[in-house]
Formats: C-alpha cells, sequence, structure tokens
C-alpha cells in the first residue's frame, strides 16, 4: 500500500489505566489518497484546453454544514482548474422555481456538471429535484438513471461521489475486495444503496449485507463484516463488540456534536467509537480526514467525466 497514505499507529489512544496497546492498526489518511486524484484530475484538466470544465453548485438555504462542504468543492474545483458556479437560493424557493432552473442549466451546453447539495428544505422532494437533472450532467450520481446504470452495471454513468470514494479508497490502500464480506449499515440513497451496488458489481465482487435502523441483531452482522462500511448519521453507533479483530472499517459518519471547548462551537465525529473500535481494526478512517476528502475529489473526477462526454 502506498506508505505516505496510510499512517501506521503504534500508540492508539488506550482507556485510562489500561496500557499502551500494541496492535497493527493504521489510520487511512483520507487527505493525502483523496490529494493523489485531484492532482490526477488537474493534470487531465490542463490537458483539455481550451475546454474548461464548469459545474455549477445549487445551494438552498444557509445550512452551516453545506456552506463548508460546497466551498471546500469550489476551492478544490479552483485547484484542479475546474470552473465552478455557485447559485445560493433562499428555503422558500418553490419546486417550480427551482425546477426550472435546473431545466434552463439542463440546455446550457457551457455547463457540464449541476449539483443541488442536500439536505433540501421540507417542501421540496429530493428525488424529484435530482431527478430533473440530465443524467448527462448527473455529477453527484443521484439521479434513477445514474442509480438504474449503477445496478445494470453500465459504465456510461457517474457513480456517486461518497460511495466511488470509499471503493477508491479501498483500492489505493491495497484492501482486498473480492469475496470478502462487505456490511453497510445505512441505506441511504446518497451512501449506503449505492455503496453496496458498487461493492457487488462485477470486478470489486464483495459479497454484501446492507443493514438499516430495523435490521434485527445488528451487531451479529457487523461482526461478520471483513469491511464494515459506517452511514447512519449517529454518532458512536458503532462500538468495538460490533467489529471482527482485522476488520477494514471506513466511516462515513460526518457529525457535528457540541463542544463548548471548540472556537466553532462543535467537533466532527463519524458513526464509529473511533477510540475504542480503532485497536481492533487493520484500517480505519478517521473522522474529520476519512471519506469527507474522498467525496470532494471523486466530484472532480465525474466533473472532468462530463465535460470529457460533451461536444466541444
Ligand atoms: N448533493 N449533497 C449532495 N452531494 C453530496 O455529495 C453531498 N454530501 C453529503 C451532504 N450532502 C450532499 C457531501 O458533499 C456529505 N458531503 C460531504 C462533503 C465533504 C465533506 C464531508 C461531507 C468533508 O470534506 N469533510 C471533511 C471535514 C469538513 C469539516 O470540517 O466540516 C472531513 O475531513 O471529513
Amino acid at each position: 500500500m502506498p506508505p505516505d497514505t496510510v499512517q501506521n499507529s503504534t500508540s492508539v489512544p488506550s482507556k485510562k489505566g489500561s496500557p499502551a496497546q500494541k496492535n497493527t492498526m493504521a489510520t487511512i489518511d483520507g487527505n493525502a489518497i483523496a490529494r493523489q486524484i485531484i492532482q490526477e484530475v488537474r493534470e487531465k484538466v490542463a490537458s483539455l484546453a481550451p475546454l474548461v470544465p464548469h459545474v455549477v453548485f445549487i445551494r438552498i438555504g444557509e445550512d452551516p454544514a453545506s456552506i463548508s462542504y460546497v466551498s471546500k468543492k469550489q476551492k478544490t474545483a479552483a485547484e484542479v482548474g475546474i470552473k465552478s458556479t455557485l447559485e445560493v437560493f433562499p428555503p422558500s424557493i418553490s419546486r417550480e422555481e427551482l425546477l426550472a432552473r435546473i431545466g434552463t442549466l439542463n440546455a446550457d451546453p457551457s455547463v457540464h456538471g449541476i449539483l443541488v447539495q442536500a439536505p433540501l428544505p421540507p417542501q421540496l422532494n429530493a428525488t424529484e429535484v435530482f431527478n430533473h437533472i440530465r443524467p448527462q450532467k448527473d455529477v453527484d450520481g443521484f439521479t434513477s438513471t445514474s442509480l438504474g446504470c449503477l445496478a445494470q452495471e453500465l459504465p456510461n454513468a457517474f457513480p456517486a461521489c461518497t460511495p466511488a470514494g470509499i471503493v477508491e479508497l479501498l483500492k489505493r490502500t491495497g484492501t482486498p475486495i473480492a469475496g470478502k464480506h462487505a456490511v453497510v449499515v445505512g441505506r441511504s440513497l446518497i451512501v449506503g444503496k449505492p455503496v453496496a451496488l458498487l461493492l457487488l458489481a462485477k470486478g470489486n465482487d464483495a459479497t454484501v449485507t446492507l443493514c438499516h435502523s430495523r435490521t434485527r441483531n445488528l451487531a451479529d452482522l457487523t461482526r461478520q463484516a471483513d469491511i464494515l462500511i459506517a452511514a447512519t448519521g449517529k454518532p458512536n453507533l458503532i462500538t468495538a463488540n460490533m467489529v471482527k479483530e482485522g476488520a477494514v472499517v471506513i466511516d462515513v459518519g460526518v457529525n457535528r456534536v457540541p463542544d463548548a471547548t471548540k472556537k466553532n462551537g462543535y467537533r466532527l465525529v463519524g458513526d464509529v467509537d473511533f477510540e475504542n473500535v480503532a485497536p481492533k481494526t487493520a484500517l480505519i478512517t478517521p473522522v474529520p480526514g476519512g471519506v469527507g476528502p474522498m467525496t470532494v475529489a471523486m466530484l472532480m473526477r465525474n466533473t472532468l467525466a462530463a465535460a470529457l462526454a460533451s461536444p466541444l
């Protein structure tokens, strides 16, 4: 595995009183792997000149997490030479107005990618909004066409960014996937369902179990995982007793928990009780610095592909 993408840990945070633990656990450096991908995209974008890929971000309302994620996407786009435009609408925007705006962007040949940042305000049906994006511009991979192509294993659609980033993390850390038991916790449209399909697809060839909030005996299933993917949005849902010794754990949670000691008033935690789970794992992603940066990197890759596929 690339030495600069995995940080070996000899002293894992140990519980008070217990001796420092010796183990083979290593933390996956999602920032470093994302940087590699960003560099690859930057080189390809440069070779497209004078064509400049262009992605439009639509943000509705002032959700602080959405503001921060979209601004990170814009910064990274600028870094790789992708043009991005941010359109911000008030939470009161009507369904008709939003769909009309997406329709205009669909028809605009200077726009290669369109992304509507989730979550959307309650009066809008997110599925309807996503499905309004032309599949050729669906750099998020959320339309029924993109998800259908994923199920049909057709290569001509964009994979959702977080799922694609997870599989890329596994591959670039040399984690074997074929024949392994991947247990996914969470059945969302953005992560759980598409990552299950992606891991299952020919070429990746995992055996996949998809769990959710109504799953009985969750721990019995997660304990069987060679690769455990937690995507529930529930802080510390995955505890040490739910993880097999030597598993690879991918924590997709980005939960903001109030923390008065922090300048911004919160800290980010994943879905995994990192301190206690990490010592049992072969590899684990931290939060922050794990899956999050990969989502942004894969969006750049999808936008590049959208521009490449578009007529000059
Ligand atoms: N349409 N909506 C649409 N597409 C997406 O792909 C997303 N997602 C999720 C929320 N809504 C979306 C994102 O962009 C989650 N998400 C996302 C993107 C980036 C990061 C996390 C989630 C990220 O970069 N996280 C950093 C920490 C950032 C911080 O400090 O707040 C990390 O290291 O995990």
